[in-house]
């Protein structure tokens, strides 16, 4: 059985489609879920959800996956512009690592304009919606079946 990809949200993630749908769009994160899901399952892959507003159960979760995951498809949310720890624990992955972020942070306040995981990523997915998530879950297979 061929390890699963672990998709890994940050803080306040767990409010997608119920507040600010200008910004973020209608959809919940449990939608953006089931339909990753679906698609991956079309690639034969298999998708590991998790979502917290903690810190430390981010990087749990990174150290958990360099062993159990085949990728880490991540939204660190806030964390991106903050976090030098969220990277240090990536860097620690040798698989491959996409980054998503469902606004385009470039259109935003200055200071989302750097996200700290970008040095790490492999690829790294803005401004698409929350359809940024289904392109990395492609991304993702296309790198996999490359064997990167
Ligand atoms: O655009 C993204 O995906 C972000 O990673 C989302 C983060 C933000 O801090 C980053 O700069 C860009 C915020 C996630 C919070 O999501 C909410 C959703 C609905 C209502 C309030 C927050």
């Amino acid at each position: 059985m061929s390890k699963p990809i672990y998709v890994i949200n940050g803080p306040n993630l767990n409010l997608l489609g119920h507040r600010e749908p200008e910004i973020y769009g209608h959809e919940t994160l449990g939608d953006v879920e089931r339909t990753c899901a679906d698609l991956a399952r079309h690639h034969q892959l298999e998708l590991r959800f998790f979502q917290s507003n903690a810190e430390h159960e981010l990087i749990d979760w990174i150290q958990e996956a360099r062993e159990a995951a085949a990728g880490i498809i991540i939204n660190p949310a806030a964390y991106s512009h903050t976090s030098i720890a969220i990277l240090d624990a990536l860097r620690a992955c040798s698989f491959p690592v996409l980054e998503v972020h469902v606004s385009n942070i470039h259109q935003r306040e200055p200071f989302r304009h750097h996200s700290h995981m970008s040095a790490r990523a492999d690829g790294v997915i803005v401004g698409c919606g929350t359809q940024g998530y289904e392109l990395a879950v492609l991304r993702m297979a296309r790198l996999l079946s490359a064997g990167r």
